[in-house]
């Protein structure tokens, strides 16, 4: 029998240094209501989803910095976002910074979680990929600061079964890298979710910025394609506090191709009917992993982190 899931992107607007946790669950639980409305069983929401990017600032003060992180979730404000995935049936992927205890020490994570649709946290995945900078850069318009809040995820890339599908997540920056993908590629994954916060300026690549929306989908299609499953990625979007955030939502098929896409930087929905079986045309042909990988040659990606030329010939 096919499996069919009805997935929507829930792409927001810019959200203000001054808007609520409760003011932005209520645009959530909207976005949540009508994504249900059309069908959707599955809602991704954007990485950082509960508040302003708020890395774009330095802060010295650590109850400035830890109020931006939820110490619990669900916690109170959080609480009706579960409520409703119960009462509506319809499963979740939230990003926000977390902040917990572990060890004997205060940890700070970039995270995401999948809550099935009987409200339950199904999974839980910590950016690995954290860009960005740990020090002060002078002369910049704003900072990308992932690196002194952050620390990188410790949960590498899980897949877990929900909802009849295997199900992956990660987190804005990890959607630029092969490996990502690849690891849940190995692990049978039919959808991978990503929520993201695009600034534009970049203050990595400023030279890149007219390519901001190609290098995007680029990303996005390529990982789809190469490992033959849907992926969901979902902007946190348009001028927030001074700085443009990239839109471009969109839902990808396993052939790559965009099969759904937002049309505003603003709170929209866009969904699409996804047949997970579509993922076994490649999973079982081009990238039958079992069948043509040659990991005899893929050492250095695991045993080398960054690029060494050749010796000198
Ligand atoms: N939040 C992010 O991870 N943003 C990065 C920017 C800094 C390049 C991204 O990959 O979109």
């Amino acid at each position: 029998m096919s499996r069919t899931l009805i997935v929507a992107a829930a792409q927001t607007g810019p959200i203000a240094r001054s808007e609520s946790r409760a003011a932005v669950v209520r645009r959530l639980l909207a976005l949540l209501e009508e994504a249900h409305g059309r069908g959707a069983r599955l809602v991704v929401f954007p990485e950082l989803a509960l508040t302003t990017f708020f890395p774009r600032w330095w802060m010295d003060d650590p109850a400035e910095i830890d109020a931006w992180f939820e110490t619990e979730m669900p916690g109170p404000e959080t609480r009706p976002l579960f409520e409703a995935a119960a009462r509506l049936g319809v499963g979740f992927y939230l990003g926000y910074a977390e902040r917990v205890t572990e060890g004997g020490r205060i940890r700070h994570f970039n995270t995401a979680i999948l809550v099935d649709r009987q409200g339950r946290i199904a999974g839980r995945y910590r950016k690995v990929h954290l860009p960005g900078h740990s020090e002060y850069l002078p002369n910049r318009p704003y900072q990308h600061l992932e690196k002194k809040y952050f620390e990188p995820g410790d949960l590498g890339f899980p897949v877990w079964r929900v909802m009849d599908a295997n199900i992956g997540m990660c987190i804005c920056n990890d959607r630029r890298w092969p490996e990502t993908y690849r690891v849940m590629g190995l692990q049978d994954v039919e959808l991978v979710l990503v929520g993201y916060n695009t600034p534009i300026p970049s203050v990595m690549t400023p030279q890149y910025d007219h390519l901001a929306a190609f290098h995007n989908h680029l990303s996005l299609q390529a990982g789809a394609y190469q490992n033959a499953c849907f992926v969901v990625g979902t902007a946190k979007a348009g001028k927030e506090e001074g700085s443009d955030l990239l839109g471009g939502s969109c839902i990808v098929a396993p052939s790559g191709e965009i099969i759904a896409q937002a049309s505003t930087e603003d709170d929209e929905v866009i969904t699409a009917v996804c047949r997970l079986d579509l993922c076994r045309i490649n999973k079982g042909s081009t990238f039958n992993f079992a069948a043509h990988r040659r990991i005899e040659h893929y050492r250095l990606i695991t045993e080398r982190t960054g690029a060494e030329p050749p010796p000198a010939g």
